[in-house]
Order: structure tokens, then sequence, then C-alpha cells
């Protein structure tokens, strides 16, 4: 499963936006650094079920589809705050870092309304600078890739030494623990000028621009500015977009999210996660307290910003940023069904590149172990070997041996 981690400043809104995306009760206060430890839990990323081309009615069983929108599973990771020094172990930084470094992808949280101060402090909106928080952060990221590096940097000159490994190899063998694949070293070598320069040979600035690149390569992340319900937020925000303009940053009210979530879910509103409003139940029912709270979300949020954009934080992570394919396996190419008959089963999130083989593995090993040939189920074609899988794609895998339990 894809794991999300969610980093920031302390109290800019992680657990919020945490809560919102699990339903979970993590704790959540203004005093900083709240969340000691990091909370793990599930949410989902929305998209456009085949359903409805296909003219079926489906029983999903991985995911969930409501109103023709198919909901994938997704891990989320809530962290402890951030402060500087984290990088050198200052606070709970180390711990923090290292299950950072285990998620595909993140969502870096900032405090768009200015509502902290440099320490983290709730204080008057507007005073607080989520841009230098977001350098700050972005910066402790850096900083420890930086010290993974040079605590390694011995193990790694033995390996180009002893072993003749090259930079690149030796780099994969210290940083594969930290979830970095052998082509995104290569790719940061190249991004930072390093391809002809050996490792031997590196000064502090090689080494810090090593880092840099292969932080935001191994790790994509998107750009949250949270607390867009108060007002002051919309000219942090835009500033955030004018300063990190070829980065992603997106508008959004975790908070409001969370509201919106836990009306729905007590039957007070209806309302699916990303779309561009809600609808009261019975109005005659609402309390004071509950008129004043959907005048505010409705005219905080969705007159202005349209959606929540928790929704969306997550569908451009997982679609923009880690480019994912969703895949329908099934094992009737006919009935779009598994053996018990349950129509389009499974969503499955691949990579770009990913073979019907790829996917055979996904489901089980024994599948992919006995793999003859691919179906695409919406023609009926059997598909080439070297096929790479479309987003999609509704496929049907033709193995000398069943899937375990089918
Ligand atoms: N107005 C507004 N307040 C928010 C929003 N999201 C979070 N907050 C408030 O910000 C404060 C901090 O929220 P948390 O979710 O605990 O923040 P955190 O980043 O997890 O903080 P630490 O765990 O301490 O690092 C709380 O008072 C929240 O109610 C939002 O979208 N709008
Ligand atoms: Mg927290």
């Amino acid at each position: 499963m894809i794991k999300i981690g969610i980093i920031g400043k302390t109290n800019t809104g992680k657990t919020t936006l945490f809560n919102a995306i699990t339903m979970l009760s993590a704790e959540v206060s203004t005093y900083p650094f709240t969340t000691k430890t990091p909370n793990i839990g599930m949410g989902h990323v929305k998209t456009l079920c085949v359903c409805r081309e296909l003219g079926v009615k489906d029983n999903p069983r991985n995911s969930t589809c409501i109103n023709g929108w198919r909901f994938i599973p997704i891990e989320i990771i809530d962290l402890p705050g951030l402060i500087k020094g984290a990088w050198a172990g200052a606070g709970l930084g180390n711990q923090f870092l290292s299950v950072a470094a285990q998620s595909d992808a993140l969502l870096h949280i900032v405090d768009a309304s200015g509502s902290i101060n440099e320490k983290g402090e709730i204080c008057e909106p507007g005073s607080g600078s989520p841009l230098a928080d977001y350098y700050d952060i972005e910066d402790e990221l850096i900083r420890w890739y930086m010290k993974n590096i040079v605590e390694n940097s011995e193990k790694i000159r033995k390996m180009i030494q002893s072993k003749g490994m090259s930079t690149t190899r030796a780099l994969f063998e210290v940083l594969a623990g930290i979830k970095v694949k052998e082509w995104q070293i290569e790719e940061a070598l190249r991004r930072a000028n390093l391809l002809e320069i050996p490792f031997l040979d590196w000064d502090d600035d090689d080494l810090k621009a090593f880092a840099t690149e292969i932080r935001y390569i191994s790790k994509p992340t998107l750009i949250v500015a949270n607390k867009m319900d108060i007002p002051i937020a919309e000219k942090n925000f835009r500033g955030l977009q004018e300063a990190l303009g070829e980065k992603f940053v997106i508008p959004c009210s975790a908070e409001v999210e969370l509201m919106l979530r836990r009306a729905a879910k007590s039957g007070a509103i209806e309302y699916i996660p990303g779309e561009e409003g809600f609808r009261v139940r019975d109005d005659s029912k609402l309390t004071p307290r509950q008129k004043w709270a959907i005048n505010y979300v409705q005219s905080r949020i969705f007159d202005k910003w349209l959606t929540t954009g928790v929704d969306q934080a997550i569908s451009i992570v997982v679609f923009k940023l880690l480019m994912m394919n969703v895949i329908y396996p099934v094992e009737d190419p006919r009935k779009f069904s598994d053996s018990k008959g349950n129509v389009l089963p499974d969503a499955i999130l691949m990579s770009q590149g990913a073979t019907p083989l790829d996917l055979a593995r996904e489901i089980h090993s024994e599948l992919a172990e006995g793999f003859l040939y691919a179906i695409d189920a919406a023609t009926g074609v059997r598909l080439p070997k070297d096929y790479v899988l479309r987003d999609r794609d509704v496929i049907s895998i033709v193995s000398t041996r069943k899937k375990r339990g089918s």
C-alpha cells in the first residue's frame, strides 16, 4: 500500500489533517509538539470508477465505490512536528525523520494563516511567516540526508575502494534502507552535476547538492497551505505560490474537512470528500451552533476555494507526483468478476511502466510464478508480453496457478 507521510512545523495542523483523512481521533491541541510518536492510519484516494463506463454494478472488496467514485486505500502517517536542529537529533528529530523516510511521498503542511511564531507557538494570525517555516523544515530534511551519508561515508569509501563499486551503487547500498532507488541516485547525481566526480572527491557543497536532489527525487512532496478558513491566509497562500512556483502548492482547511466528515458520519449532512459542497439533511434539526458552523464552512471555504483541498491533496500526490495508474484485476474477463462473481472487486495502484506480470506479483506470488498471459477485459484482447499497463485497465491474468483461496 502506498504510504504518505505528513510533515511540517509543529502546530500547523498535521494531526487535524490526519484525523480528517482517517476519521481517527489522534490528539490535537494548540500546544507545540502534541504528537510525540507517529500516528498511522488508513485513508483513501478517489478516482472515477470504471463501473459506469462498463455499464456494470460493482461489488468492491479492497476499496469502496460511492456514486461512481472508487475510493482506494492508502496509508497515512502523521509525524511529530519538526523544529530547527531536528536533523542532529533535537526533539524527536531522528525518530521522526527515519519514519518519514519510509513514506513514498510527503505532504508538507504549512500554516498559511501565519498563526504560529518561530517556535511554533500560536500567535496573532498574520504575524507568522509560512514561507520561512517551509524553508526551515526543508533545510532540516536535507541536513538529515547529509548526516546519513556522512555517517556512512567510511562504509561508502570501502565499498568503492576495496570492492570496486561505482559511486551510484555504493550510495544505493547505504540509502536503500530509506526507500531510495538506484535510478533516483543516478538522477540526483546527474542533476547535481556529480556524475563525473567520484564520491571520494566530494566537498561539502557537492554533498549538499546531492542531498538536496535526492530529497526531492526520492520523496515527492506536495505543499499544503493549511488553515485557509482564516481570511488572512489568502495573502500568504499567494505568496507561497509565487515563491515556490515550480512546486505544487494547494489551499486546504483540515479543520473544515474534519468538521464535514464528522457531521456526515453523524448523519447531519450529506458530504462526499472532495465534492464542491454538502447538503444539510434537515435544517429544522440544527442547533444554533451547527447553523453557525455550516455558515462558516460555506462562506469561508466553499464560496471561496470550492473544496477543502484535503481530497485534492491526496489525489495530486498519488496521480500527479507518484504518477500511479489504477488497475482493476478480474478473474472472469467477460463478467469483470472474481471467481465468486464479485464484479470489479479490486482496484490496485500500480507505478508507471508496470506490466501485467508486475500486477500478478502484486496480487500473489503464485499467480506470477505460473503467469502465462493477460487479457484486456474491456476488449477481450490478449495482451502482448511487454504490454505496459494503462490507467483504468481491467485485466485478467491467465496463470497455471490460481490465486490462493480462489
Ligand atoms: N482555523 C484552522 N485551524 C486549524 C486547522 N487545522 C488545524 N488547526 C488548529 O491548529 C492547531 C494545531 O493542530 P494540530 O493538528 O494539533 O497540529 P500538529 O501540526 O499536529 O501539531 P504537533 O503535533 O504539535 O506538531 C489546533 O488548534 C487545530 O485546531 C484549519 O484548517 N483551520
Ligand atoms: Mg500533531
